[in-house]
């Protein structure tokens, strides 16, 4: 497909364009920008559902049952799993796709990408990769990230609504992390809950959370069991709540401040490349070297280079 006829293809939302081009994004080819800059103001029209949580808390069993309800209710729906890259694999972890294939086979949109966390950052690039499900015209994208570090907090800058998942039964030291996660979702869900200590669980959470910060809209706590599609429909009148409750001045306001920060973001990583391109390999070794043999200290140094 050449960039006019995906271009076209795209702008008649169809899937095989959109899947060509989150492998764009993904592979960081230019193309990606040339073709999101022409289909932007398509974009962007998508509630945008994060989920986050400790790997095997369910999250994906949660999404697969979350989309399947909100086809049932005629909403259409785009998912994404983002796995940071492990070092070793280089890919996305294939079991996500297989795991989801319910959902799949009902028509929902889903794609397991590898988010690297491209120039910006990652939420700056799984923001692209939402555009591009966008296309599709879903009335929700819904984005699970595994909540190992950096996934958990920058879902945050992605989502209109935030589900942090948790589960009974990890360790202590999980039990630590646990608190600044928790700041971050609107919306909290213990899963698992066929497992016997899964109350305590709850009531903890409850406790840290009377503890935290209040926010103006206290977050609730909503038991599920993803596996049975227990409690599915519980997380959807909260998700609900939680919408109606941003309405549209709140909603904006949100999605204005994220893009501020990205664009930030943005501005100073390309004006940092552009500046360690222009000063070049050459003159970074010299001063380097002139630093390593004490001719000059390193705080005049970088000072000399940004003045030229
Ligand atoms: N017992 C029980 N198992 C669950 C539940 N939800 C998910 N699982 C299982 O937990 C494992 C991890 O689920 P997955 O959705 O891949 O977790 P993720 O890593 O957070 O996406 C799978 O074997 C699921 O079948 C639940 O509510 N109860
Ligand atoms: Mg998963």
């Amino acid at each position: 497909m050449n960039k006019e006829r995906l271009i076209e293809k795209l702008s008649e939302a169809n899937v095989r364009a959109v899947a060509r081009l989150i492998t764009l994004i993904e592979n960081e080819n230019p193309l990606s920008e040339e073709i999101l800059k022409k289909v932007w103001k398509e974009t962007g029209k998508s509630y945008i559902i994060g989920i986050t949580g400790p790997p095997g808390a369910g999250k994906s069993t949660i999404v697969d049952s979350l989309a399947k309800f909100l086809v049932e209710k005629g909403k259409k729906v785009g998912v994404l799993a983002v796995d940071p890259t492990s070092p070793f694999s280089g890919g996305a972890v294939l079991g996500d796709r297989l795991r989801m294939t319910g959902a799949q086979s009902s028509g929902i949109f889903i794609r397991s990408v590898a988010s690297r966390g491209h120039l910006g950052g990652l939420a700056a690039t799984t923001r692209l990769l939402i555009n591009a499900v966008e296309l599709l015209g879903n009335d929700y994208t819904i984005v699970e990230t595994v909540g190992a570090g950096q996934g958990d907090v920058e879902i945050v800058k992605i989502s209109d609504t935030t589900i942090v998942v948790e589960v009974p039964g990890l360790g202590d030291e999980v039990q630590a992390q646990k608190a600044g996660i928790l700041e971050i979702g609107d919306i909290l869900v213990v899963n698992k809950s066929d497992r016997p200590v899964s109350d305590r669980l709850a009531r903890e959470l409850q406790m840290m959370l009377s503890l935290g910060d209040k926010k103006d809209l206290e977050s609730p706590i909503v038991p599920t069991t993803a596996t049975t599609g227990e409690g599915i429909d519980e997380l959807w009148e909260e998700i609900k709540k939680h919408q109606e409750y941003l309405g549209k001045g709140r909603f904006k306001d949100n999605r204005l401040e994220k893009l501020k920060y990205e664009l930030e973001n943005q501005i100073s990583q390309k004006l940092f490349t552009k500046k360690i391109v222009e000063i070049g390999d050459k003159e970074i070794t010299k001063t380097s070297k002139d630093i390593l043999n004490r001719k000059i200290d390193p705080f005049t140094a970088v000072d000399n280079i940004i003045k030229e």
